[in-house]
């Protein structure tokens, strides 16, 4: 019986082959239904009972050598085709080409970096929205003309694509108790014309201060500090009164020139100045329309354009360029991550 085991190991040993029919043919006479080491395995019992330790043990080794040796043939075999027929390992790699990040990314992350660092969190929220988050909550009763002044894409009666990301802070509101300090970046849909200054999809931040005593100052000194956190140390902000159905008193902020130092160029079209957002005062009615005690807290909110600033930042003359995805233009942006 022994012996039997050496004839098979030296068979195993000899045997060399790079046909894969070869080589299964192979493996069906050694570990098939009537291959020579499945034949010894049925005669085991017949082994002396003293000799019946040392059989088994070798048999299980011969076993493992047959396995090892028809898988090492048989992957031999299939990389000797594939070599011959399509790779050519000599051949140089292709360079990876590092792709540049978005204008419109670097932008939103960096206006999210400058207000965390004075504590502002990020809320984000759906881009389809219901007629309550989207305008009755913010203080836009129904049929109300205030309503026309963002021309909504409306997916049925009552769900709409959000027109702004103040819907996602309604979320935070009814969510959340006071102090709440949240920014919320994303993108929102309009139906206007599409021209250099205007796209029908476009990209906000909002953002949002609720507790005690919060006061118009402190929105100035927030806005004031991203302006030069944005813009450059010497950048100025102005305020001039606005209207929006959300905040009382409202108002838009323009950021002082710096191609002219404010003297006046064709860029801020000679008024020394640029518009970059939309703020105020959060209208009590959508405090309280969110759950929030108005006589308790107060709170103000800004909204921006993340293209707006982005034309601004690096005076790209054309919204539509942001959309196009024109790899000569996105290519001039930061590179890496
Ligand atoms: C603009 C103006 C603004 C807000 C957005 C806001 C949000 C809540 C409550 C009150 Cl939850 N207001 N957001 C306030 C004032 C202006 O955006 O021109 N954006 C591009």
């Amino acid at each position: 019986m022994f012996d039997k085991i050496s004839t098979i190991k030296e068979q195993i040993v000899d045997f060399n082959s790079s046909d894969s029919n070869e080589i299964e043919k192979f493996r069906i006479s050694m570990l098939g239904k009537k291959g020579s080491i499945t034949d010894l395995f049925t005669q085991f019992r017949n082994v002396p009972a003293e000799d019946k330790k040392e059989f088994g043990k070798q048999l299980n080794l011969l076993k493992k050598l047959a396995s090892s040796k028809i898988e090492e043939l048989k992957s031999n075999s299939g990389s000797n085709k594939s070599t011959q027929s399509t790779i050519d390992f000599s051949m140089t790699a292709q360079p990876t080409v590092l792709g540049s990040r978005h204008p419109i990314s670097i932008v939103k992350e960096q206006i999210i970096e400058i207000f965390s660092q004075i504590g502002f969190t990020v809320s984000e929220g759906p881009e389809i929205e219901d007629d309550w988050h989207n305008f009755t909550a913010l203080n836009f009763p129904e049929e109300h003309p205030a309503r026309d002044m963002q021309d909504t894409f409306f997916i049925n009666k009552e769900m709409a694509l959000r027109t702004h990301t103040s819907s996602v802070q309604v979320r935070v509101m009814e969510n959340e108790e006071p102090p709440i300090r949240t920014i919320s970046p994303g993108r929102v849909y309009r139906n206007e014309a599409i021209s250099a200054r205007a796209h029908c999809i476009f990209h906000q931040v909002e953002g949002l201060y609720i507790d005690e005593n919060v006061s118009f100052s402190d929105l100035k000194q927030a806005l004031l500090y991203f302006a030069k956190e944005m813009f450059g140390e010497k950048t100025k902000i102005r305020l001039r009164p606005s209207y929006f159905p959300f905040t009382e008193p409202s108002a838009e902020v323009d950021v002082s020139c710096n191609i002219c130092n404010s003297k006046g160029c064709n860029v801020c079209k000679y008024t020394g100045y640029l518009e970059i957002l939309g703020c105020g005062m959060v209208d009590p009615n959508v405090l309280e329309n969110c759950g929030i005690d108005s006589e308790k807290y107060t709170g103000y909110a800004f909204g921006m354009g993340i293209e707006r600033i982005a034309m601004l930042k690096y005076g790209v003359k054309d919204l539509r360029l942001f959309f196009e995805n024109d790899v000569r233009f996105l290519k001039q942006f930061d590179k890496g991550i």
